[in-house]
């Protein structure tokens, strides 16, 4: 029958409601710092195992479980007398039950800024030892290391007067053996991806050789062109709130460019707020990997008619991106056009019954989460190239006002929304913006005066006047040639990160015309 419990875990989602169930039942629960202070924090009576080892955590935690006081509770045979007379003699009392989650090892190794002491501080001792020290004496010990098993085993001991079934504690046991089986075998597999000597590599982020593991999602029709074969992976760890994690509510069959665009899309409307709460509502739309229209509001829709305002023409066929919820106005707006995928964080259902009169259309659906660094990689030639995220934002206290002219605070705005835009927008990017949205988008071009050309050209196509813009250059100008055309288009600011050696040259053009002009001291390549 089970009497005590040792809940020692680090993911603690869902450990209240279970610890309350245990606690109902009248078990006795013993925890460790983090975990007793939450049960605590609940109301719920728990011993700390400080009090039962009589010993501190000690060594920043590193010592927290490490005891007889524990091991023996766990590993002595309840019929064998010569162990119940041990633990008498030492005062030590059974612990019957042990609910644990591991140091998230995979999952800090797994982002890009993880150092070497984040991932070896981030190795498990005593939650192993302990789990292994239960798992060995299942007969008398019930295990648990993962949520999905609570609930059977609390059914279990509510039919059984608190009694867990050797069968059950036999299961629980070889999934712990395979837990940390694996779990050991991560720590292998990180370390010996280091090079011999740790002096350099092991303390940077780039280890000697690059182990990367994805799971295969999907075969696809073919690649990038018919001729081309190719399938869709997920990272074997998959990244909250990234594309990959996507749901299909509709439509056709994704193919190869419909998953590329849509995650330049997703990735550009999440700078806009990657939860429901922050930032604003946002609409990115998407042709051929560059946003052809990107707008924010004060709903969807409106967030929507903005950014198709941009390029209506380029918007046919387009990959549409919201980072709020797409309602039945949302739906109705944006099936009036040509839409090869749609993107939302949720639909409503009178959203869905519209769209299901379009049955082609793609529909995803992809929970919004904070961004996690993972690394960023790209295939070269027989090689990889591997680079942290561009996950900079820059603010308006980063920004400096080079030019006589100090900007509005309209102008600030625009500008920083111009700014936001640019960094989605492949090389050399100009991005003319006003009110929350964009005016012209030149990308791509190998010259970054024939991108302003373009950009100015794409603008007066949508009959949209340039008047009073703001203009974002992802790059700095390398002469005064290109804030010449966008100045003459309209432009009264522009955003850049400076940094040329003609930047005097430069900053006097645009006193010259009596724009504002200031610098963000970083740039946004995107090739
Ligand atoms: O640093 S440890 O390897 N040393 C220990 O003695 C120990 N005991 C439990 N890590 C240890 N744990 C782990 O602490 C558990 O596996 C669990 O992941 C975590 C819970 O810590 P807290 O309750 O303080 O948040």
């Amino acid at each position: 029958m089970i009497q005590t419990a040792l809940i020692s875990v680090s993911d603690k989602s869902g450990i209240v409601p279970f610890a309350q169930a245990l606690h109902e039942r009248g078990i006795q629960l013993i925890s460790t710092g983090g975990t007793a202070k939450l049960l605590a924090e609940n109301n719920l009576p728990v011993i700390e195992v400080s009090e039962i080892t009589q010993f501190p955590e000690m060594l920043d935690g590193r010592v927290k479980t490490l005891h007889p006081m524990v091991h023996g509770g766990l590993l002595a045979r309840r019929d064998d007398p010569k162990h119940l007379a041990a633990l008498e003699a030492h005062g030590i009392k059974t612990i019957d039950m042990l609910v644990i989650n591991l140091y998230p090892f995979e999952k800090t190794i797994a982002q890009a800024e993880c150092s070497f002491e984040d991932a070896i501080e981030n190795i498990d001792i005593g939650g192993p030892a302990m789990l292994r020290a239960a798992a060995k004496n299942h007969q008398d010990v019930t295990v648990l290391i993962s949520p999905e098993d609570y609930a059977e085993v609390l059914a279990e001991m509510t039919a059984n007067q608190n009694q867990v079934s050797f069968q059950t504690n036999f299961r629980l046991a070889k999934k712990v053996f395979a837990h940390t089986a694996r779990y050991d075998g991560a720590i292998a597999n990180y370390l010996s991806s280091l090079p011999e000597s740790l002096e350099h590599t092991a303390r940077s982020n780039y280890p000697q050789t690059l182990q990367v593991s994805f799971n295969r999602v999907q075969e696809l029709r073919y690649g990038e062109n018919p001729h081309q074969s190719a399938a869709f992976y997920q990272d074997v760890h998959p990244i909250p709130g990234a594309l990959a994690n996507f749901v299909q509510l509709q439509g056709k069959e994704l193919s190869y460019n419909n998953i590329a665009d849509a995650d330049a899309a997703w990735e550009c409307v999440k700078s806009f707020g990657n939860t429901l709460q922050d930032g604003v509502p946002a609409c990115v739309i998407v042709k051929h990997a560059n946003p052809c229209g990107v707008a924010v509001a004060t709903s969807a829709v409106e967030a929507y008619q903005k950014a198709f305002k941009t390029d209506p023409t380029s918007a046919f066929g387009g990959i549409i991106a919201f980072n709020r919820p797409c309602d039945e106005i949302c739906a109705q707006a944006v099936t009036k056009q040509f839409v090869e995928v749609l993107i939302a964080p949720s639909f409503t259902k009178e959203a869905l019954a519209i769209l299901s009169s379009k049955q082609n259309v793609r529909v995803l659906q992809i929970e919004l989460a904070e961004t996690v660094n993972a690394f960023d990689l790209k295939r070269v030639g027989g090689g990889l190239l591997v680079q942290t995220p561009d996950v900079k934002n820059v603010q308006e206290s980063e920004l400096t006002v080079v030019s006589k002219r100090i900007p509005t605070p309209q102008e600030m705005t625009d500008m920083l929304f111009a700014w936001r835009v640019a960094k989605f927008v492949k090389s050399n990017a100009i991005v003319f913006c006003a009110n929350g949205m964009t005016l012209g988008v030149g990308a791509g071009q190998m010259s970054r005066i024939d991108s302003a050309k373009i950009a100015g050209i794409k603008a007066q196509n949508a009959g949209l006047s340039l008047t009073n813009s703001a203009v974002a250059s992802d790059a700095f100008f390398p002469f005064r040639d290109g804030l010449d055309v966008v100045v003459a288009a309209g432009a009264t600011c522009v955003i850049q990160p400076g940094g040329s050696v003609r930047d005097d040259e430069v900053v006097q053009a645009a006193n010259e015309h009596g724009i504002a002009m200031v610098y963000t001291g970083t740039r946004h390549f995107r090739h």
